[in-house]
């Protein structure tokens, strides 16, 4: 009988919180359904510097947490020695990565100051290797790229390696031949159907409570991340989703409903072990599913689940009939968010090719707070030819629209965008920079608006949109000079929940 093969699957998250990457469940499923021998690590208990929700909570956009990081983090210096322990010991077969371009950046710290050894297989897939594919096997790190949708090809990867057949001509990677170094790109593979898509198995036994503890509105709660559905119809130029849908014309269907037996089924194995109170639905676009699935869905939730839930959505989405549906679920509580970005008509139309009335999401806001739901609103600032002057649009915009949650954002030029490459061809910049995270800075050197600037106005966007203006001299200081005005800065913070609890 051939050797039981092992496989150890590697999730370089950069978040200091725990958290399932959506991806892992399925790498896990797969690879125990094929009776490997499983073993997964993640970096989620190693410190990080930067942090983008932790950098969002301390400027405003969130309640302060109790919880800032999962407890007990161990010194990132510790991280490299860990990991290679853990492959010394486990010798795997194959070791499968899953990464979005920050995640990549990161494990590109450590991955290459490891000992792999030479009979280990190196895979990896995910956002990043999807659209820098080229770049990531040119690394001569990895032994295979996935590119696009995974559950098949991974499959087929792993009854290769079981059979011990070459690896080369599988559809959906593009193969290193570490000895020859030569390259060989498969081209995508056709999608399957959504039904098929959800047989696959999902493996959660991996992960312990911690993965599930999530701050929310001041508390900590048991959260889960589910999803329901693949793709978005829309196409703005800042987004990855669109650059995903497009890769596959004429290759099928990509968007995808998830079948709601599969949704339920999930739930229910999840809450046999952690009680769940507020699920994070995780699709672009939640209310753009048909009707009839809405309505199956909340009726579903109100029998079966009952706990609260956080969607996204569209502006275009938002009227009195979906709310009534939503309604249905009787969640205790629904979290709705939706992308506002800017509060620029020539930005939102002309930059993010987002053709939406001001007016309309100011009145989306205005309905879901009068329907009792919990509103979230995501704003971006530092987009390419972006002034001041548009930005102080933006603030105006969050003032109107008082949503509860705030997520303020620095635009990153991801791979392969259209607005990237707009910043590549009025020279912004030159393409190989390292993305920095969303609440870092901006890598953008350009005429209408200075680095700096946008860093500075990201840390006291909250405070110019929640404070009267009386105050507005004050943030100007802490603007100009955070370092030196960290007590007044902290002051305006408490200022701005104190305000925000007398005044909404
Ligand atoms: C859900 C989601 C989230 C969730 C959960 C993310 C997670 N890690 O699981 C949350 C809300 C936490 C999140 C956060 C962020 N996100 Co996000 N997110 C998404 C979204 C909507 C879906 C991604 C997803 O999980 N899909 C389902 C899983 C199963 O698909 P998948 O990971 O792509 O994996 C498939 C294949 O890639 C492949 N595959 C993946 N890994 C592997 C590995 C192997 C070995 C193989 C063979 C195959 C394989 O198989 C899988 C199944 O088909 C996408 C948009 C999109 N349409 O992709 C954006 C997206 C991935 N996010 C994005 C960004 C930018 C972010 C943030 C930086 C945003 C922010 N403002 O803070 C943060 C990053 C946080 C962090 N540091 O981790 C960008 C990524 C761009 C890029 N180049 O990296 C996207 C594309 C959206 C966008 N705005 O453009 N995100
Ligand atoms: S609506 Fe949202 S998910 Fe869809 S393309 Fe625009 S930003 Fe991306």
């Amino acid at each position: 009988m051939a050797k039981k093969k092992k496989i150890l699957v590697l999730y370089p998250g950069t978040m200091n919180r725990a958290r399932i990457a959506l991806a892992v469940p399925l790498l896990l499923g797969i690879a125990k359904k094929r009776a490997w021998w499983v073993k997964y690590f993640d970096t989620a208990f190693y410190e990080k510097e930067d942090d983008s929700v932790i950098a969002k909570e301390k400027s405003g956009g969130f309640r302060p947490s109790p919880m800032e990081t999962t407890p007990g983090m161990i010194p990132k210096e510790q991280l490299v020695g860990d990991v290679q322990a853990i492959i010394d010991d486990f010798q795997p077969n194959l070791i499968a990565i899953t990464a979005m371009t920050c995640d990549y950046q990161y494990l590109m710290s450590f991955l290459p100051r490891l000992k792999i050894p030479k009979e280990s297989l190196i895979i990896i897939g995910g956002h990043h290797a999807t659209f820098s594919e080229e770049k990531v096997i040119n690394t001569g790190l990895f032994d295979l790229v996935c590119i696009g949708q995974g559950e098949k090809t991974y499959d087929e990867i792993l009854e290769k390696i079981e059979k011990d057949k070459p690896i080369d001509r599988i559809m959906g990677t593009v193969f290193f031949d570490k000895k020859s170094k030569k390259i060989k790109n498969n081209g995508l593979r056709k999608l399957i159907s959504a039904e098929e898509l959800w047989k696959f198995p999902l493996d959660y036994s991996f992960f312990d409570e911690r993965y599930y503890k999530y701050p929310f509105d001041g508390k900590t709660v048991n959260m889960f991340w589910l999803e329901v559905g693949r793709g978005c119809p829309f196409n703005c130029t800042y987004c990855g989703a669109p650059q995903l849908r497009n890769k596959y014309t004429g290759l099928g269907q990509y968007l995808t409903i998830r079948p709601l037996d599969s949704i339920f089924k999930t739930i229910k194995q999840i809450n046999k072990h952690y009680q769940i109170d507020i699920f994070n639905i995780t699709h672009e676009c939640f209310l753009m599913q048909p009707k009839v699935w809405l309505e199956e869905f909340a009726n579903r939730w109100a029998k079966e689940v009952g706990k609260g839930f956080l969607i996204q959505t569209r502006v275009e989405t938002i009227n009195q009939e979906m709310l009534d549906i939503l309604k249905k679920s009787k969640a205790p509580v629904i979290q709705i968010g939706l992308g506002i970005e800017s509060g620029s008509k020539r930005i939102l139309e002309e930059i993010c090719n987002r053709k939406m009335k001001i007016e309309d999401l100011v009145e989306a806001y205005k309905l879901m707070n009068q329907n009792g739901f919990r509103t979230n609103a995501y704003y971006m600032l530092g987009f390419p030819t972006e002034t001041r002057e548009e930005i102080f649009e933006t603030i105006d915009l969050c003032k109107k629209v008082k949503a509860q949650i705030n997520s303020v954002n620095i635009f990153q030029p991801y791979p392969e965008l259209p607005l990237t490459k707009m910043c590549i061809e009025k020279g912004y910049m030159k393409g190989d920079e390292v993305v920095p995270s969303v609440t870092d800075v901006s890598i953008l050197q350009m005429p209408s608006i200075s680095a700096g600037e946008i860093a500075n106005l990201r840390r006291v966007f909250m405070l110019y949109a929640k404070l009267p203006k009386k105050y507005w001299p004050d943030i100007e200081k802490c603007e100009k000079g955070y370092e030196p005005n960290k007590d007044l800065y902290d002051k305006l913070l408490n200022l701005r929940w104190e305000y925000e609890k007398k005044h909404v």
